[in-house]
């Protein structure tokens, strides 16, 4: 069905030879293999403008319907990021210690060395929360339904961490649960659900990360036989 609403441009990204394409695919792999999640971070200040760069590199992502329903949300006052923590760990409290997590949750968490506290909440000069728009509004207010949001919202994560392990930082991605209070305490709005808690600056001079290794290309790719 085409329609009178369709009217599109010309598209001529820069066409890379073989060789170009594999040396920048392979930078970008060890580039990005040298990520990791980061829960010990240095209360060292990062400029504002490179959380900017963070948020547009994910505002690039691919979404449904492309309604881009995404807000991230930048916090770096000291008085917010208390409040954050305290209900974080309130109910991470509940969770790992009220029995809120089956036994088998906490064994799969056991080799991340991971506890309901939760410091670097207050640590970090940034906290960016992703939320995700349930909904959007047409322009007399009423609501207007986005499409496949999860999933867009999840590819607009990934990219926001992918740009901050490119300029040198380090995140966490954060999912206190349930995470209803940040809507509360950032005072969002009904049609937006908190989706992940980016804690974001650099790592600690003594920074330990779990050790633990990425499954090989073996384990995660197969090759439909009929294919080369
Ligand atoms: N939300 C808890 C628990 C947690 C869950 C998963 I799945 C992890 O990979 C890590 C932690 C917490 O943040 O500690």
């Amino acid at each position: 069905m085409s329609s009178d609403l369709y009217r599109p441009i010309p598209y001529h990204p820069e066409r890379l030879s073989r060789a170009e394409s594999h040396q920048r695919g392979a930078e970008f792999f060890q580039e990005l293999d040298q990520r990791r999640s980061v829960r010990f971070f240095s209360d060292e200040p990062v400029p504002r403008e490179l959380i900017e760069l963070a948020i547009r590199t994910a505002s690039t992502a691919p979404s449904g319907a492309h309604r881009q329903p995404w807000t991230f949300v930048a916090v770096s006052d000291a008085e917010t990021k208390r409040q954050i923590r305290i209900a974080a760990e309130e109910e991470e409290r509940r969770s790992y210690l009220g029995g809120r997590m089956p036994d088998d949750w906490l064994e799969a968490l056991a080799p991340l060395g991971t506890d309901w506290r939760k410091p670097f909440l207050e640590t970090v000069p940034w906290l960016v929360v992703a939320f995700e728009q349930v909904w959007s509004f047409h322009p007399d207010g009423s609501r207007r339904k986005n499409y496949y949001v999860k999933e867009s919202v999840g590819l607009a994560c990934g990219l926001f961490i992918t740009a901050l392990h490119h300029m040198g930082l380090a995140t966490l991605t954060h999912t206190p649960s349930p995470m209803r209070f940040l809507s509360q305490i950032l005072g969002r709005p009904d049609n937006e659900r908190p989706y992940i808690l980016f804690p974001v600056g650099y790592p600690a001079p003594d920074c330990q990360v779990p050790d633990i290794q990425r499954k090989p290309l073996e384990e995660v790719a197969v090759w439909n036989p009929k294919s080369s």
